[in-house]
């Protein structure tokens, strides 16, 4: 599917694309899209409750008191005339009925990761394997958490030769930027070489 384009305020020529930030439970998705948006990012948190604990997994997840229950927005300028509008999806299995909607016309996704719990990460990398979505893995790096390279989270994760792999900070704007920035690229190069491959090549 084609991403979508939403139209600019201020220049009709000026380009918005959807992206999507995703992952398991609690790798810092909400905190991602919080760190890099220019407006106040919209968020729909909910307290763990008591009665959640025996179906919210929060092994592994230090502190954690709140939970997305149906999506983050927000947005990033990344240079003059390109904005990205930025949709985190919820980490809880519960909520995985969302997903297929919230990923409707996105551009390409960040799924975060957390090396302490790198096999929460196998759910998102199929279902945007499935659906030809272009990703990158970005390792949200945890104090604490083994100091894994790009490549043997790439290996451990069995990812598609090309597909890249960035560590980054979620609380950290600039990083968070990058991860963006990277995914841009990569998710453009992805989608030009199949527009050539449907048309073909010249
Ligand atoms: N130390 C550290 N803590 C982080 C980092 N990113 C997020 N956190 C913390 O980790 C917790 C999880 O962050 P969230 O952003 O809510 O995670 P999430 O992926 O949106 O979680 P769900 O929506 O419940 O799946 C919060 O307590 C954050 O403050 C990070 O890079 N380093
Ligand atoms: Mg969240």
């Amino acid at each position: 599917m084609a991403p979508e384009r939403y139209e600019a305020d201020s220049d009709p020529t000026d380009l918005s694309l959807k992206i999507l930030v995703a992952g398991g439970f609690g790798v810092g998705k909400t905190t991602l899209v919080g760190s890099v948006s220019e407006i106040r990012p919209l968020r729909t948190e909910e307290q763990l409750s008591e009665l959640g604990e025996s179906v919210d997994d929060t092994g592994g997840v230090d502190r954690k008191t709140t939970t997305t229950v149906a999506m983050d927005f927000g947005r990033i300028t990344i240079r003059s005339g390109l904005s990205l509008y930025l949709f985190g999806t919820p980490g809880q299995d519960r909520f995985w009925f969302l997903w297929d909607e919230l990923s409707q016309g996105a551009l390409g996704a960040v799924v975060l990761a957390d090396t302490r719990r790198l096999e929460d990460s196998f759910p998102a990398v199929d279902f945007f394997e499935h659906r030809r979505i272009p990703f990158v893995v970005a390792v949200n790096c945890f104090p604490g958490a083994r100091g894994y390279g790009a490549g043997d989270v790439s290996r451990a994760l069995d990812l598609d030769q090309g597909t890249p792999v960035v560590l980054c900070d979620a609380r950290d704007r600039d990083s968070g930027k990058e991860v963006l920035i990277r995914l841009v690229e990569y998710a453009g190069r992805m989608h030009t070489a199949r527009l050539l491959d449907t048309v073909g090549r010249p």
